[in-house]
């Protein structure tokens, strides 16, 4: 099973998407191993967002993710990286396919409502920067056997 970290930035809680982009999740079969609403600190989207200091927007992107609260997800699955990705869409709004969150909702880069890990070793450290062992769950729902194939 692979992990990955999913958060519906602030522009996706202003304007009421919390509720749609976790269906969107749910819907295509990944489980929820922990959640919760948080006000990110400067110094942990730093963190996050390490990989891009130094490129043009990594300022206006800080600015952005600490703006207002975020809900942070950690989903798990098979090939869950692959999955969460083609469900959040291209980074670029105008360039996502239609049908994809950010096809769906979004307009613009800096704006594009959700983020969600780029690889399996990124998944993993980027639900443990932001959910303790202790928050997160192991647990198996009744309908996993229809989702996955064994
Ligand atoms: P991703 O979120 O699709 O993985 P990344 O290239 O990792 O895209 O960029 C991280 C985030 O930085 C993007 O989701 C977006 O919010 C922001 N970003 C990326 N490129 C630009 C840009 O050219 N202008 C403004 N913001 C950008
Ligand atoms: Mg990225």
């Amino acid at each position: 099973m692979e992990r990955t970290l999913i958060i519906a930035k602030p522009d996706a809680v202003q304007r009421g998407l919390i509720g749609e982009i976790v269906r969107r999740f749910e819907n295509r079969g990944l489980r929820l191993i922990g959640m919760k609403f948080i006000h990110m600190s400067r110094e942990l989207a730093s963190r996050h967002y390490a990989i891009h200091e130094g490129k043009p927007f990594y300022e206006a992107l800080l600015d952005y993710i600490t703006s207002a609260p975020v809900v942070v997800m950690a989903w798990e699955g098979s090939d869950a990286i692959t999955v969460a990705r083609n469900t959040i869409g291209a980074t670029r709004p105008a360039e996502a396919a239609a049908g994809t969150i950010r096809g769906d909702f979004g307009m613009e880069v800096g704006r594009n409502l959700v983020h969600g890990s780029d690889s399996v070793e990124n998944g993993e450290k980027e639900v443990s920067l932001f959910f303790a062992n202790d928050e997160l769950f192991a647990w198996s729902r009744d309908t996993d056997r229809w989702i996955f194939e064994d």
